[in-house]
């Protein structure tokens, strides 16, 4: 979607997401977020125990301003296999006051 004109402000994205990952995790594992290829959101694993619970991000988008603009959602199991489990929903480009 093309985000009004530029200059524009108020432009944002929010979503809720849940990341899982076991005591293995590393930072190499993740989850990410890009608009037009910028990494806007990224939450990486620990070597923790971390259950899945919905959490809300809210990124601005002025600096896309008058862009179209493609969101694209990255999960990543990097370095050794454990477990990754990523979940996202309630997605929303919106222009807030
Ligand atoms: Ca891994």
């Amino acid at each position: 979607m093309t985000l009004g004109t530029a200059g524009g402000s108020g432009w944002r994205l929010q979503f809720r997401y849940a990341f899982a990952h076991d005591s293995s995790g590393t930072q190499d594992d993740y989850v990410r977020v890009l608009v037009n290829g910028s990494v806007v959101f990224v939450d990486r694993g620990q070597p923790v125990n971390r259950n899945a619970t919905w959490q809300l991000v809210d990124v601005s988008l002025a600096a896309f301003a008058g862009q179209q603009v493609q969101v694209r959602v990255e999960a990543n199991d990097g370095a050794s296999a454990s477990l990754v489990e990523v979940a996202v929903d309630d997605v929303r480009i919106f222009r807030g006051r």
